[in-house]
């Protein structure tokens, strides 16, 4: 009931336009029946709780193909990883299926990646392979083999002011590729991209196709500032593009593609999706022609396992600061990017996905954040300033899981008001007013964030 008053009560403030806020009791379960109600550092790792038997099992046979390390060939247990990779599992990139640290040098990347080509006529098109490096940078090789370089990682800092005087500061990263395999070309564009967390995917790749493109507004027609669009990307299964939704620049249509591209590009590993080895024609080509090192069913389970990972109940829902935080929230029009909630009709690819309500905020939709973010490198429709709006769900708990709270596409951000204070471009107007908040609001605005 009370709910119901506050739900009124906004309604007549904002004339309830399709972006204000609800306060439904639903979103203490932002993943509906498939949230996992218990909170501890294994939280992202839980299957959704409303799995049958036969689900649960493929779960379990994908999660241990996630864990797995691989290893060269031959072997008879996890073969193909290499000649180049960028590591050895999925997990050791997504920590707990969580977000990577950012990493302070380039002798330990962890979950860090680059993606690396040479600029294209139309853009419409996938990114441009680099002569020698293809489309992603490996930075480690198995033994025998040359890897494509390395990668060297300084920080330069600046520091800023709210208007209430109290400072904070940025830290960006600035990244040197070397090569000794390849000649790096002058106009190489590099595009750095750290793990992200992989939980509620199922969810976000229920939401029907006609949704995500409702809310784009490409010309800011409503002149808002605001202006979201969908990419759109080759999906090498069906041979025709569609609908990105994963990946910071939303350049991966489907968790199955998701799925084979990581462990092809990241680990060196093909199927029959990615058949031929990223280092075909380098020369780090052993020149065989090898069947797929990926059984196809063990792809399938690898992305049963990402569609079927539960999301957390959410902590400290309901408090005073919470709520003071989320009014802000919506006030401010954070939401205007990272749309609150969504439900999945009756026929989408899992049973165990339809008819939920659930609460990622994201629009899944590319915006331009602004030159201090921007990598420069085009994907597909994205422009080198344009990224996607990430889920927010299960981000308070990056510091329980991953003992960090680093995070934006290459993990720059040392905490979530510093990944606030990072936004710009479309998102200037919202940064602007976040620093003009006072520091209890501004407190509160962390602490809801904080708490999805
Ligand atoms: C070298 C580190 C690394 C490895 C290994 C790795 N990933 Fe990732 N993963 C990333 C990065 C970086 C991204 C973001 C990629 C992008 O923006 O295109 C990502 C994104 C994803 C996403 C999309 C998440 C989202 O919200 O859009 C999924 C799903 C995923 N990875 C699954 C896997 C699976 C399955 C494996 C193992 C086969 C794997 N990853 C191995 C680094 C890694
Ligand atoms: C114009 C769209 C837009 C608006 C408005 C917006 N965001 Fe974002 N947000 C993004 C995009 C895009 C990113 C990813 C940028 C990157 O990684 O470089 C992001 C990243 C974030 C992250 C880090 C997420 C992660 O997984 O690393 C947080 C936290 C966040 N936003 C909170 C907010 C808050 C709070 C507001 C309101 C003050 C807000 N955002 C307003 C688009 C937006
Ligand atoms: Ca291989
Ligand atoms: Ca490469
Ligand atoms: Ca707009």
């Amino acid at each position: 009931m009370k709910n119901v008053i506050y739900f009124i009560g906004i309604c007549l403030m904002v004339a309830c336009s399709k972006d204000s806020i609800e306060n439904d009791a639903s979103e203490e379960f932002p993943g509906g029946a498939t949230t996992y109600n218990s909170i501890f550092s294994g939280s992202y790792e839980q299957p959704a709780s409303n799995l049958n038997a036969n689900e649960l099992a493929q779960h379990a046979s994908g999660d241990k193909l996630f864990s797995n390390s691989f290893v060269a060939n031959p072997s008879t247990v996890n073969p193909g990883l290499g000649p180049i990779f960028n590591n050895v599992s999925c997990v050791l990139c997504h920590p707990k299926n969580g977000k990577s640290p950012q990493p302070f040098s380039g002798s330990d990347l962890r979950g860090l990646l680059f993606r690396v080509s040479i600029p294209r006529a139309d853009e419409s098109q996938g990114p441009m392979p680099v002569p020698g490096l293809g489309t992603q940078f490996q930075h480690r090789a198995i033994v025998g083999t040359t890897s494509e370089g390395q990668v060297q990682i300084s920080f330069q800092e600046t520091t800023h002011t709210f208007a209430d005087g109290s400072t904070y500061s940025l830290r960006k990263p600035i990244y040197t590729l070397t090569s000794t395999t390849a000649t790096i070309p002058a106009n190489m564009m590099v595009s750095p991209r750290i793990a992200q967390q992989v939980i509620g995917l199922g969810l976000l790749e229920a939401i029907p196709e006609s949704v995500i493109l409702a809310k784009q507004d490409i010309n800011d027609a409503d002149n808002d500032g605001i202006s979201g669009k969908a990419n759109r990307v080759f999906n090498p299964i069906l041979g025709v593009f569609e609908l990105g939704r994963f990946g910071w620049k939303a350049n991966n249509a489907t968790l199955l593609v998701q799925a084979t591209d990581a462990i092809h590009q990241d680990m060196g590993v093909t199927s029959f999706v990615f058949p031929q080895e990223t280092a075909y024609g380098q020369v780090q080509d052993d020149g065989l022609a090898d069947d797929p090192e990926l059984d196809s069913l063990d792809a399938i389970d690898l992305a049963f396992y990402t569609q079927s990972l539960a999301v957390p109940k959410r902590r400290d829902f309901n408090s005073s600061s919470t709520n003071n935080g989320k009014q802000i929230f919506f006030n401010i029009g954070c939401n205007k990017c990272h749309t609150q909630k969504y439900t999945t009709g009756n026929n989408t690819a899992f049973a165990f996905l339809n008819n939920q309500t659930f609460y990622p905020y994201t629009d899944l939709l590319l915006h331009d954040m602004g030159p201090d973010l921007a990598d420069g490198r085009p994907d597909y429709l994205a422009t080198g300033t344009e990224w996607r709006t990430p889920p927010l769900w299960g981000i308070g708990l990056s510091e329980l899981v991953n003992g960090h709270t680093n995070y934006l596409h290459d993990g720059r951000a040392r905490n979530l008001l510093e990944a606030i204070m990072w936004h710009g471009g479309e998102a200037e107007a919202q940064k602007i007013k976040v620093s003009q908040l006072s520091k209890k609001d501004r407190e509160d605005l962390v602490k809801f964030v904080g708490s999805l």
